[in-house]
């Protein structure tokens, strides 16, 4: 009895150490998770992650038959404990401090990745004494994967003594994405980018919780997808080995799929396209005259057609980018078997160009695709435009209020405030670029499905683009997935916050840069 006792006290004492150890000074709320959940409450309790922390699923709807769950659940735990957490002497604590695994419960049996779909997760991690198990909730399993996220965020590895340690329990976290469209734009014409470094990348957005991979795939410079339909168009690569097989796009989306990213592939026409012609000269209007595409050839048609019938076998996002953007005609009215066409069709050249879009749009919804398309369609026509159509906003601000004023769908990539490719943009005006500036009408603000931040290639390739890439996305991806609260909006919490989150990438191996990077604007104080 009195040996009982005392066994009791000298644990009280210890869990005491360990509150005091674990939680000392840290105010309620200073904890380190990017994106900021919608709503958080925490202790000042510390767990240890067992080493063999498992997965439990029983009770579950979801079979797992794809093993998503269960794929991202072990690369969660490798990440969280690294390699060299293994001499960690588990036997010598008390189970009542040690976590022994995740119990997933997901409602939908459904693990089909599309737009839209219920993103939430709920997730809660027990006090010491009551430790076994933490719970995670959700509808579907790309919830159940943000939710591994975070809990990676709640875990420490402390070198001392080499166990993982959760931080702060217990934990009450409840979560859903503020908008549903969160991108990322990589550009593989510019530069080719390998395909591990797109995996790299897709692992990078993961962390994120950023859920679409905008693939701007080619561009004038070069064209390097190979496309079934017609062989010859990966012939404006810039090399046999800058090239992606068909098999290898698939394996991008699937890859992307499995992690709850969508992939949406561009087509940037008709004024982004001369590489097109490097393998049919014909697209061209004429050998030194190259762009935009031909709009007076029935083959420029059947070519788009056939890209976008092979697209539809592998790239199963319900939208596909048709670009559109800056569209110089010139070449169309200095070519004389184009300006006979326009004057037989009584079209001038701003008509030619509406023409353009508006069949190329045709075509993509001809193959159950909706809409992407840059701003100046919108700004050139954009009452003849599919309604089916998403505005991709780029050129500065202003556009998507009126956008959504004409009930059609926007996307926010403002140039001034969300171009990676402007290294002297700051994170902080990363942060600040509010998707529905002007836009107060509720039912016009469901019209801004998301946005997105556009890794251009002109300036990056395979040795900078992850360093350029971040930490700036990161405070995209935050304004893009937490709704408005206090914590993540506090300008010393935030900045903490990132901070922490960049050195958690260049732990898990992303070349993340530091806030004040050269290049990146004055150091932060
Ligand atoms: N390529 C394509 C680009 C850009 C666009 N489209 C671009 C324009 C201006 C800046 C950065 C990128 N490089 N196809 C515009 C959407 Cl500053």
């Amino acid at each position: 009895m009195g040996l009982q006792l005392l066994r009791v006290w000298l644990l009280l004492f210890l869990f005491g150490l360990v509150a005091i150890v674990g939680g000392g000074g840290v105010n309620v709320g200073d904890f380190n998770i990017w994106p900021m959940p919608k709503s958080v409450t925490n202790g000042h309790r510390k767990l240890y992650m067992a080493l063999d922390f498992q997965l439990i699923t029983e009770g579950t709807n979801y079979s797992d038959a794809s093993g998503i769950l269960k794929e991202a659940f072990t690369t969660m735990v490798d990440v969280v404990q690294m390699d060299y957490a293994l001499d960690a002497n588990f036997s010598a604590l008390h189970p009542s401090v040690v976590l022994k695994g995740l119990q997933v419960l997901i409602s939908s049996p459904n693990d089909q990745l599309q737009y839209g779909i219920d993103e939430s997760y709920k997730l809660l991690v027990p006090s010491p004494y009551k430790p076994d198990f933490a719970h995670l909730e959700a509808q579907t399993v790309y919830g159940a994967l943000h939710g591994l996220q975070t809990f990676s965020q709640l875990c420490h590895f402390n070198s001392a003594t080499s166990r993982i340690e959760v931080l702060m329990v217990p934990w009450t976290i409840i979560d859903q994405p503020r908008f549903s469209y969160r991108g990322l734009l990589i550009d593989t014409s510019r530069h080719y980018q390998p395909l591990p470094m797109i995996k790299k990348v897709i692992d990078s957005m993961v962390y994120a919780k950023l859920n679409v991979l905008h693939w701007h795939i080619v561009d004038t410079q070069s064209f390097p997808l190979e496309i079934p339909s017609y062989p010859k168009l990966w012939d404006g690569a810039y090399s046999f080995s800058e090239r992606y097989t068909f098999a290898e796009a698939a394996e991008i989306v699937s890859y992307a799929q499995r992690r709850g990213i969508n992939v949406l592939a561009e087509i940037d026409v008709p004024g982004h396209a001369l590489s097109w012609g490097r393998g049919y000269p014909s697209l061209w209007p004429s050998k030194n005259c190259q762009q935009p595409l031909d709009v007076s050839s029935e083959f420029t048609f059947k070519v788009i057609d056939g890209i976008l019938s092979d697209f539809s076998k592998i790239f199963k996002f319900k939208f596909v980018h048709l670009g559109g953007d800056e569209v110089d005609t010139s070449c169309w009215m200095s070519t004389p078997h184009i300006m006979n066409w326009l004057r037989k069709h009584g079209m001038n050249e701003s008509e030619a160009y509406q023409y353009f879009v508006l069949r190329a749009q045709k075509i993509a919804l001809s193959h159950g695709y909706e809409i992407v398309n840059w701003e100046e369609t919108f700004n050139n026509f954009g009452s003849k435009l599919s309604r089916k159509t998403v505005v991709h906003n780029w050129l500065g601000g202003g556009v998507a209020e009126k956008v959504v004023a004409a009930g059609l769908r926007c996307i926010v990539s403002n140039q001034d405030k969300w171009y990676l490719d402007h290294l002297d943009t700051t994170w902080q005006q990363f942060y600040m670029n509010e998707p529905l500036t002007n836009i107060t009408n509720t039912e016009q603000q469901k019209l801004v499905i998301g946005g997105e931040v556009c890794m251009w290639g002109e300036t990056v390739d395979g040795s900078d683009i992850e360093q350029t890439i971040w930490p700036r996305a990161a405070a995209a991806a935050e304004r893009l997935w937490t709704t408005y609260n206090k914590l993540a909006r506090d300008p010393k919490q935030v900045t903490r916050r990132l901070a922490h989150f960049r050195c958690l990438l260049n732990q898990r191996g992303i070349a993340a840069a530091p806030l004040a990077g050269p290049g990146r604007g004055a150091p932060q104080e």
